[in-house]
Parts: structure tokens; C-alpha cells; sequence
């Protein structure tokens, strides 16, 4: 578990995120696929990043510090059903201006549920990581909904459509992945370039 997390501040611009400092891992993926909540879990801090059943609560790009030893970046959920093409393709040029002028981002997770697996739009993100050259990680999240059978179908079609990306399984619910998880973080900021 993370002993010292705290929330460091919010940016509504990619390019206002200070450019030193530690490095960093972000969280990408449809809204309500639950990657606030997943820096609550592994956090210990149920009220750190705000969540909802309501998709579309994380508006901005919020930055966490993780035992002053990296930072957790929580973006904007995209692809719910209420956004405007309009909406939609800002939330987009947000992610892909993120991803190009993070010169401290280490690794990049996108959250899936894994009851749906990839669905067009976290391919289309998924591609852009992929052309970012930043290291991407891919998170079968809410792993407690789906039986174990369709959770093995969708990490194995998830395995074959991304064949050299890793994959975790986890759920803030029954714990499931969380050491995975912290270990992955671990290792991509420890890498240096
Ligand atoms: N069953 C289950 N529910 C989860 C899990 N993780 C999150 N949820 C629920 O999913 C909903 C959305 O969670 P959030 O963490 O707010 O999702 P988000 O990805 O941050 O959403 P946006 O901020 O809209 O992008 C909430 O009702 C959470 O309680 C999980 O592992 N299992
Ligand atoms: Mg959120």
C-alpha cells in the first residue's frame, strides 16, 4: 500500500503541468471504468479522488503525490454517452496534447472494464499510446463483476489483440491485482532513460 498519498493540484491545460519533478504514471480510460477509485484503493484514502456512479466526474488532470516518490496522474474519462462530438474531440486532444508534452510520464494505464474489454474508442486511445512510445499498461478493472470464465475470455482476447502489452486484472472491490499493480508503478519509475 501507498502510506503518503496526497492530491498536488489540478490542470485544466497539458502544457501548465510542471515539466520537473517526479516521475509519473497516468490513468486513462472510459469514464466510470473507475480510475479514481482505484487511487483511493491503493491509497487507503476512500475520499482522495472523487468518484461517482455518475460517468464524467473527473474533468480536469488531477495529479496525486505517491510517498513523495511519484506521481499518479487521474485524467478525464472519455466515450460516455451524454459528450458532443465537440466534447468529445477536445477530451481527446487533451489526452493525446498530455501524452506529448509529459516529459515525466513513465507509464501509461488505461482502465478498462472488463466486462466490456476495448471498445473502439480505448482502441483508438490505446493506439495513440502505442505511437507515444510511452510505456502502456493495460488494467481488466471491476475484475469482481465479470465470472472468472468471461474474465479469463477477456484478458486472453485482450492478449492477442495487444500481444506485447502487460495486463493486470484488479478490483478495488476484492483487492484482486492490487500488489500487481503497485509493482508495475514501481518498476516503470525506477527506469531510467
Ligand atoms: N464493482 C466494482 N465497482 C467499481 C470498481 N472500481 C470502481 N467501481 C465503481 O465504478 C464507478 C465509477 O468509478 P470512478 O472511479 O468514479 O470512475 P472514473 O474512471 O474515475 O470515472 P470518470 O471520473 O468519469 O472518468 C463508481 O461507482 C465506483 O464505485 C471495481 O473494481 N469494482
Ligand atoms: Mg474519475
Amino acid at each position: 500500500m501507498i502510506k503518503n498519498a496526497t492530491f498536488i493540484k489540478s490542470y485544466a491545460d497539458p502544457a501548465m503541468v510542471p515539466k520537473d519533478g517526479l516521475p509519473q504514471v497516468a490513468l486513462l480510460g472510459r469514464s466510470n471504468a473507475g480510475k479514481s477509485s482505484l487511487i483511493n484503493s491503493i491509497t487507503g484514502e476512500p475520499g482522495l479522488a472523487k468518484t461517482s456512479s455518475m460517468p464524467g466526474l473527473t474533468r480536469l488532470i488531477n495529479i496525486f503525490s505517491m510517498d513523495k516518490q511519484y506521481e499518479l496522474v487521474d485524467l478525464p474519462g472519455y466515450g460516455y454517452a451524454k459528450m458532443s462530438k465537440h466534447q468529445r474531440d477536445r477530451l481527446l486532444d487533451l489526452l493525446s496534447g498530455f501524452l506529448s508534452v509529459a516529459v515525466r510520464l513513465r507509464m501509461a494505464v488505461v482502465i478498462l472494464d472488463s466486462r466490456l474489454g476495448a471498445t473502439a474508442v480505448d482502441n483508438e486511445v490505446i493506439e495513440q499510446v502505442l505511437r507515444s512510445g510511452i510505456p502502456l499498461l493495460l488494467v481488466a478493472n471491476k475484475s469482481d463483476k465479470p465470472s472468472r470464465m468471461e474474465l479469463r475470455q477477456i484478458v486472453q482476447s485482450l492478449e492477442r489483440t495487444y500481444p506485447n502489452v502487460p495486463i493486470i486484472a484488479h478490483s478495488t472491490v476484492s483487492g484482486d491485482g492490487r500488489g500487481l499493480l503497485l509493482d508495475a508503478f514501481s518498476r516503470a519509475i525506477k527506469v531510467v532513460d
